[in-house]
């Protein structure tokens, strides 16, 4: 009896575990009268968890998962179901009368219960929870379905952010079927290593001359479909085939700039890359086989990684600074970065976003925004780029605020290495109009 009891617990929490929830659903699903009844299942993810474990250490970690157990059993309906499946996971099976779907929204309840700040140790911890909702009449779905909807559900509301709760739709399945087919797809693009890399040129605003390039993935599938990187990068971050990604950019962009002398090579990096420790090694690696000037190449970063995890942030930077690299903080006014972030992390350069730019045409207040913004940067002695310049008038505006570096369609667009060899180093004629002064 022991044994069965410790056989379908959570030694933590001693709520149900993964196989004692899945016995319950499926006596359930046989129970007579079954056609009854909804089952409803909630999987429940702490938003955060991670970093308190990394804060506190397990003890504090293991402490807060059994305030949350019983903080869900305080709250919800004494017929609520509740198991922990592990880690910071939890699940919450709910039994509603045919058609009354949701009544309470336990999802909701969660939501609030678990929004209240906990007290572990003195110490005062808030937490989220997402939530992942599925439901379906008890016998019409075995309850490993029932276990799987939940999961994409949950999966779902992970991806929009904390404290959210969704509930599975048929059309998730669809979605995630053809993500599934696009991340093989890419997998196996990676794998031959076929991803290619665009340049576009970045301008010096007082000479007008070609001072560096920044590379930019591509991808196209031997069916000539070509995928924007603004779908397939958060899908090799999510697959966990960015740092492979991040690579073939890289060492393609070193092999195709060593041709190109005197001029730097900007390289986009995706926060997930930082948090493999030996990610700044392997750059350096890089650059000896391909006898590459560290001082050459610049890494563009984006903000976000700088709010959720400043020391991993930090010691990347560092590291790569310490070997000669340069750092510039991409995409600035897009998002929260502060000037005072990039004081504090050591930035080389700041690019501003093509927002800002754009503001310019329709805004009145932009010139005054992005004035003030490149005036800041340069009393911290930092360089500015303007990104998206497709006008002249932007173009002389951005100039006269201060940058000193321009990047945009006025230029040229992102071409391939063979165009840029021939037109910016072997005397042709450049695509468009080169900038003059
Ligand atoms: O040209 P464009 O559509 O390439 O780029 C869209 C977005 O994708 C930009 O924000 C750019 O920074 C990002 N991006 C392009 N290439 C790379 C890359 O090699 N690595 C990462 N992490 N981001 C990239
Ligand atoms: O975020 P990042 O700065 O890495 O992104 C560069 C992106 O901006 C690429 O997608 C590139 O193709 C795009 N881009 C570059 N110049 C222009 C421009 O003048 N206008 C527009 N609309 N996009 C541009
Ligand atoms: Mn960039």
């Amino acid at each position: 009896m022991r044994s069965r009891h410790r056989a379908a617990h959570d030694a933590l929490t001693g709520l149900l575990n993964r196989s004692g929830l899945l016995e319950r659903m499926t006596a359930m699903s046989h129970a007579p009268g079954s056609e009854q009844i909804w089952l409803r299942l909630h999987f429940v993810d702490l938003d955060g968890f991670k970093g308190v474990n990394d804060a506190w250490g397990h003890a504090v970690g293991d402490e807060l998962i059994v305030a949350v157990s019983s903080r869900l059993r305080d709250t919800l309906s004494p017929d609520a179901i509740i198991a922990r499946l592990g880690g910071d996971e939890f699940a919450v099976l709910t039994i509603d009368a045919v058609q009354k779907q949701s009544s309470p929204d336990v999802g909701q309840q969660i939501q609030i219960a678990l929004q209240r700040a906990f007290e572990i140790r003195g110490r005062t911890i808030g937490i989220g929870a997402s939530v992942g909702v599925a439901a379906a009449p008890a016998g019409s779905l075995d309850s490993e379905e029932l276990i799987r909807r939940a999961d994409i559900a949950l999966y779902r509301a992970k991806d929009l952010g904390r404290g959210v709760t969704v509930e599975f739709e048929d059309g998730f399945d669809v979605d995630t079927k053809r993500l599934a087919q696009l991340e093989d797809a890419l997998r196996d693009t990676l794998s031959k290593n076929g991803i290619d890399v665009a340049f576009q040129p970045l301008i010096d605003a007082e000479s007008g001359a070609m001072c560096g390039v920044e590379a930019l993935a591509r991808w196209q599938s031997p069916d000539g479909t070509r995928h924007r990187p603004d779908v397939f990068i958060p899908l090799a971050e999510r697959s966990g085939l960015i740092d492979q990604l991040g690579m073939q950019v890289l060492g393609k962009s070193i092999d195709a700039a060593k041709q190109w002398p005197t001029i730097g090579l900007s390289v986009n990096v995706s926060p997930m890359q930082l948090k493999n420790p030996k990610f700044t090694q392997e750059v350096v690696e890089v650059l000896k086989a391909a006898d590459f000037e560290p001082h050459r190449l610049c890494i563009e970063l984006t903000e976000g990684i700088l709010i959720s995890d400043p020391d991993q942030a930090r010691r990347a930077i560092d590291g790569l600074k310490a070997a000669g690299i340069k750092i510039a903080l991409d995409d600035f006014g897009s998002g929260f970065a502060s000037i005072g972030t990039l004081r504090q992390f050591g930035f080389d350069r700041m690019k501003v976003d093509r927002s800002l730019v754009v503001a310019l045409d329709h805004d009145d207040n932009a010139g005054a925004v992005l004035q003030a913004t490149i005036a800041l940067a340069n009393a911290l002695h930092i360089p500015v780029t303007a990104e998206g310049i497709e006008t002249e008038q932007q173009a002389l505006a951005v100039k006269l605020s201060g940058c000193v570096e321009l990047q945009g369609y006025l230029f040229s667009k992102p071409i391939s290495a063979e165009e840029l060899r021939q037109f910016y180093f072997d005397g042709r004629s450049p695509p468009n109009k080169q900038y003059v002064g």
